[in-house]
């Protein structure tokens, strides 16, 4: 196994009782209709069911006992008003019986709703559940679950660690990879409804007449799995394709160039998603090079894009080069005073956190801030900070540690996901975007295990509020196997591995120590950088008193962003968690922890704790060779040792580092670096 099938990964049921039973219980299907997405959902079904009960099980024309029901017309039973609640993507899944016959009936309003009804189905043969009396209604919580791919023209991906880009620009149009269905079909399994194909640091050439046909072709492959093309726009392109002087969204020269680009990219495309706008930040060009504020440039963009119904996606990303304003609140000081000024089919596009898909930060603070805005959530899925494709990190409960904080914008229980769900908003659309770890790699993502972070992403795009625990369940099921000696550790070691990566790299708050632009490998003797807030020291600012940002109210008053109980626990050393105390106090080395050690004891307590799980994950991974191919198996081992190598460098080199201001001994009793600090500041991990 090559990990190709990712977690369609349909393999005969193991237990054989419960074989049995489905076998019985499942003789044919039936689909009415024959749309693009009902013959997609007939190859679906004649792939997988053969293969997950083991006999020949094929389309009938008519219903029998065992059928398994695909409609989305006829009513075969009173489902009263549920469907009608379940809206354009939701599905319903029934065991019920017509004219005396057993049947499970799969319905929704919608072909794609059906076909999301069909994965869910799939899925609950894959992780062996009881399918006798089904009773499930599922509708998704968000209207756009994106992934963001950074994938360059040139088939270079920025920050993709699993190979190049799946586009092959140079075949398309003529030559249509099958890939590019298979990827439709992952999307679709887990809700994924809209591809953003191209960087968000955008080269205009995408939206040329040489690209615009290769593109449509991608759409053409994604429409029936009810995945919707995207793309990333550079907000010059009126100059640089256009030819005019100015870019300038108030200039009408300049929004009837978008008009006439736009209504172009809808002839070759006509449920063409929409833009996302990287603008005025890291050096993007944007409305502010003329004067103009975000929201001017997002609404030209959004009336432009109205009459097709589509959409904007403005990031929030934005910070300058100030040396002494703390970036961490640019983004807010930018945002929020827009708050009500977008147009309808804006969202403003927010990152998880105020800095950078950091191993740990606190919630942005624009989530709860802009009440009359439509906020969408961007999470990173590549692991462009935390260890690449290299390192086994699932990011799921970095996902919903995010999501279940909770902002008290509108009192206790104003969650992030909350938020995003549009509850506590005037503005009703929203969405989460995940950028993307797919390259062109046979297994998708590098790593066999990053292949649960794309999974994840879907999950919680469709449900904010699913748990990270449920989540690895289900994807180990269907990746691996249903044996429970296999399911419980290596659960366990997808939910402990991401805290377990903060302990090797940024433990307490620590953050942005990463080494320089390639952001792999420890760094935080950064000291010289392009742009001030780019070196490490900016952020740790560890002098012989202590370490830390000061973002409390004696310092860059960060904490003020955020609503009052936050804000003041935040604020406070004794009530700020501690696993966030660095990022918002300069702590001294001596301050007396929770557990009672010094912080510095502390620190390296973390630093030698994160190798210490990445070995007992080492000796997990080791017991599970019975369970699961030998392919697959090597090379997580292999990785892992990659990992504890790693880690032991990441640990090493922080924590000589971090020594040469405390002048404190690493406790007794933890092996001690076997090589002097210089050898880890030279030695640089691309
Ligand atoms: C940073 C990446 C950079 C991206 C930028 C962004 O280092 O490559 O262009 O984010 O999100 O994390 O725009």
């Amino acid at each position: 196994n090559d990990g190709y099938d990712l977690w369609l990964n349909y393999r005969t049921i193991e237990d054989a009782k419960l074989l049995a039973q489905y076998q019985k219980n499942f003789t044919g299907y039936y689909i009415e209709g024959n749309s693009a997405t009902m013959q997609a959902i007939d190859t679906e079904l004649k792939k997988a069911l053969p293969l997950l009960l083991d006999k020949k099980i094929d389309k009938v024309n008519s219903i029998n006992d065992g059928s398994i029901i695909i409609s989305t017309g006829k009513m075969y039973i009173d489902l009263g008003n549920e469907l009608q609640s379940v809206g354009k993507e939701g599905f319903i899944i029934r065991s019920v019986t017509i004219n005396k016959k057993k049947c499970t009936l799969i319905t929704a309003n919608t072909d794609i709703g059906a076909m999301y009804g069909v994965f869910h189905f799939l899925k609950l043969l894959q992780t062996n559940t009881p399918t006798d009396k089904l009773s499930i209604t599922s509708v998704p919580k968000l209207d756009l679950r994106l992934l963001n791919h950074w994938d360059n023209l040139n088939g270079s991906i920025e920050r993709g660690y699993a190979g190049k880009s799946l586009w092959k620009w140079d075949e398309l149009p003529g030559v249509v990879d099958p890939r590019y269905t298979d990827y439709a079909r992952a999307n679709a399994s887990i809700g994924i409804n809209g591809a953003v194909i191209n960087n968000v640091n955008s080269n205009p050439l995408i939206m040329t007449e040489e690209y615009l046909p290769k593109v449509k072709v991608l759409a053409d492959v994604f429409r029936p799995y009810g995945v919707k093309v995207y793309l990333s726009i550079s907000f010059s392109a009126p100059i640089r394709l256009g030819g005019l002087k100015t870019a300038d969204p108030l200039d009408p020269e300049v929004i009837k160039w978008w008009q006439a680009k736009t209504a172009e990219i809808y002839k070759y495309i006509p449920d063409f998603g929409g833009y996302l706008v990287k603008a005025n930040s890291e050096g993007q060009p944007g409305p502010q090079d003329y004067g103009r504020n975000h929201a001017d440039g997002a609404n030209m963009l959004a009336k432009v894009l109205k009459p097709h119904n589509g959409v904007v996606m403005w990031r929030a990303f934005v910070y300058n080069s100030s040396p002494t304003e703390d970036r961490v609140l640019q983004a807010y000081d930018s945002f929020k005073p827009l708050d009500g000024d977008f147009d309808d089919n804006v969202l403003v596009q927010i990152k998880n956190g105020p800095i950078d898909f950091q191993p740990r930060e606190p919630f942005s603070p624009l989530f709860g801030a802009m009440p009359n805005t439509s906020l969408m959530m961007e999470f990173q899925v590549t692991q462009e900070y935390l260890g690449f494709a290299n390192h086994l990190v699932f990011l799921a409960p970095l996902y919903e540690e995010v999501l279940d904080s909770d902002t008290y914008s509108k009192g206790k229980g104003s969650t992030v996901a909350k938020v995003i769900e549009g509850e506590l908003t005037t503005k009703k659309l929203t969405g989460m975007a995940g950028v993307s770890n797919i390259g062109n790699s046979r297994n998708w993502c590098g790593h066999p295990f990053a292949q649960s972070n794309w999974y994840a992403l879907g999950r919680l795009a469709w449900d904010p509020e699913a748990s990270s625990a449920d989540i690895a369940n289900d994807w180990i099921r269907m990746t691996f196997t249903n044996t429970e000696a296999f399911i419980n550790p290596v659960e366990d070691i997808m939910l402990n591995s991401r805290e377990t990566t903060v302990n090797y790299m940024t433990p307490l708050g620590l953050h942005h120590i990463m080494g320089y632009a390639s952001h792999r490998g420890p760094g935080p003797w950064v000291d010289r950088a392009a742009q001030p807030n780019w070196k490490s020291t900016y952020y740790h600012r560890a002098d012989k008193d202590g370490v830390g940002f000061d973002r409390s109210t004696t310092g860059s008053n960060a904490v003020s962003q955020y609503f009052p109980p936050v804000r003041d626990k935040f604020n406070s050393l004794e009530t700020c968690p501690e696993n966030l105390l660095l990022w918002f106090h300069h702590v001294p080395w001596t301050y007396e922890m929770k557990s009672g050690n010094t912080l510095w004891d502390e620190m390296c307590y973390h630093y030698y704790d994160g190798v210490k799980e990445v070995r007992n994950m080492q000796k997990t991974w080791e017991g599970m060779q019975p369970y699961i191919d030998s392919e697959r198996f090597e090379k997580v081992k292999t990785l892992m040792e990659e990992q504890e190598w790693e880690a032991v460098f990441w640990r090493n080199g922080c924590v000589l580092y971090f020594q040469t201001f405390s002048g404190m001994p690493i406790p007794k009793g933890l092996e001690k670096p076997n090589k002097p600090l210089s050898y880890y500041e030279e030695t640089i991990l691309r």
